[in-house]
């Protein structure tokens, strides 16, 4: 009678736990490979986290993992080194083909593993695991279980390397804090890359120690009038090591010869006609340039970008070349030409907007395309050269896109982006002639001219950046708005327990 009782109990919860579980593929981005099997797991107050051995490096994962469960479960998680059964098990044995960032997660009735041959992959399975997990995980306070995984495998490597997104810090001034927020978010779609869009007509937001008035007036306002602000270097090494800790690797930005008005203010010297300009807050671009001619330009130029390298562990330094109206063609394509070589030698991989593709691209640069069209010939020639490409289209990954003629913040020169148009594209195909390969990643920019606060942010990146993420990480074969959108409005609940004030797109179907 006693082993019938127990057993009675012990079915009871299982099988509240069954109905409650997250089915195995029911997450953004979508997995490469999804094969339910066999009975859920379910955590308990004794439920560990293990770091198997060998795997020493897999440790911040694990302290981070506990972190993110801790709270609303109630549970004590304990990391411990050796595999002590009934745990979530991290391993850093993984299978090489993994590569650096996939991960294989296994769950059952025993526990959960994820391997991984590097701590990206253990990261990114830890990002898997937490959408499997009831979207109440994500709250603060402690909430009721069960906390029930699906059974079954997952084996997940993403689609391109480089997958991104962009926070104009410029037109509008954003804390540390505020960043930080941004970079826990992007980890849980798994980018990998955050650019920061350092540098505008509007404000320069990064301390310079050769020229300090860029930060402290160069800095001192924004769109709007308001008191902008700028990061000292160890603010910025603050927001390099924190994404750091989230696998995400910090693109700086100083956007030249054009949206350099906020530098042209500061230091009188670097304007043609010697004679500083005021400081702009409007919303205009293409009005302001470096001054080609000058041999101050290049002085200037190369102390920026050092101070910049010397703050960066990764290996880019994006150099704009967007919209230089105001800079002679010829006088455009000297500068990016004199400019790049100084991003090779501070050991640097040059990053500019595909303007950059009117000079000449040096070896092993990449141009990011903006457009709308798909059908620039300068663009698509130097990818055939070897240029690399980062794709971010605006009429479908501009975060700052209105969603539609009613939305309360956002622009609308490249048309309106709905949920579906965020999706609806290939970044293999997108840019017409040019060649699959050449396409290292995607990239989705959020320009802050209409945008201030942090639930600003958020009602532009939700559920957009989502959908270029995917299109960042999943398979092209699993390509599928009915799909999508499943999954996508399952997120819902977790935004709404992370606090993030989502755009309620009509074309979801949210619970
Ligand atoms: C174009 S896209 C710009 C930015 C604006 C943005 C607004 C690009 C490289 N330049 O200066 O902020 O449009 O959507």
């Amino acid at each position: 009678a006693a082993g019938t009782g127990t057993a009675v109990q012990a079915a009871a919860p299982a099988t509240a736990a069954t109905v409650a579980a997250t089915p195995l593929g029911q997450v953004v981005p979508v997995p490469a490979s999804v094969r339910p099997h066999g009975a859920p797991f379910t955590l308990t107050p004794a439920t560990r986290i293990d770091v198997a051995a060998r795997s020493r490096a897999a440790r911040p994962v694990a302290d981070y993992l506990a972190g993110l469960l801790r709270p609303a479960t109630g549970y004590r998680l304990p990391v411990t080194a050796a595999r002590t059964g009934g745990a979530i098990v991290l391993r850093l044995d993984g299978d090489r083909a993994l590569g650096d960032e996939g991960y294989r997660l296994t769950s059952g009735p025993g526990g959960v593993e994820i391997r991984a041959a590097r701590p990206a992959g253990l990261f990114h399975g830890v990002q898997t695991l937490r959408q499997l997990l009831p979207a109440g995980v994500e709250r603060h306070v402690r909430q009721h279980g069960p906390w029930t995984v699906a059974g079954g495998t997952i084996t997940d490597v993403p689609r391109y390397s480089y997958r991104g997104a962009m926070l104009d810090v410029a037109r509008h001034f954003f804390t540390v804090p505020q960043v930080e927020r941004y970079i826990d978010e992007l980890a849980l779609y798994k980018v990998n890359r955050l650019h920061l869009h350092l540098t505008d007509d509007q404000g320069w937001r990064i301390a310079v120690s050769a020229y300090p008035r860029l930060a402290s007036y160069g800095g001192s306002t924004e769109v709007g009038g308001g008191p902008g602000g700028y990061y000292t270097k160890a603010q910025y090494q603050q927001i390099v090591r924190y994404a750091a800790s989230r696998f995400l690797t910090v693109v700086p930005e100083v956007d030249m010869p054009a949206h350099t008005n906020a530098a042209l203010a500061s230091y009188a010297d670097l304007n043609c006609n010697g004679v500083a300009p005021p400081l702009y807050t409007g919303t205009k671009v293409g009005f302001s340039s470096l001054c080609v001619p000058k041999d101050v330009t290049y002085r200037f130029v190369a102390q920026v970008l050092r101070e910049i390298a010397a703050l960066t562990p990764g290996p880019y330094l994006h150099i704009g070349g967007d919209e230089a109206h105001s800079t002679k063609p010829a006088d455009y394509v000297s500068f990016m030409d004199r400019i790049q070589p100084i991003v090779g030698k501070l050991g640097k991989t040059v990053i500019g907007w595909h303007q950059l593709t009117d000079a000449h691209p040096v070896r092993g640069a990449i141009a990011q395309y903006w457009g709308t069209a798909g059908n620039e010939a300068k663009v698509v020639a130097a990818a055939k050269a070897g240029t690399k490409l980062v794709m971010s289209p605006a009429n479908h990954a501009y975060l700052d896109m209105k969603y539609n003629p009613s939305s309360p913040l956002g622009l609308n020169w490249a048309g309106y982006v709905e949920v579906k148009d965020a999706y609806g594209w290939d970044p293999a195909t997108f840019l017409r002639g040019a060649p699959a390969s050449a396409v290292l990643g995607v990239e989705a920019p959020l320009w802050s001219e209409t945008i201030s606060t942090e639930d600003h942010i958020n009602y532009l990146a939700f559920p957009r950046l989502p959908a270029i993420a995917e299109l960042g990480w999943s398979p092209a074969a699993t390509h599928n708005w009915e799909s999508f959108r499943v999954r996508l409005a399952a997120q819902g609940p977790r935004w709404d327990a992370l606090g993030i004030d989502y755009y309620r797109s009509p074309q979801v179907g949210w619970p």
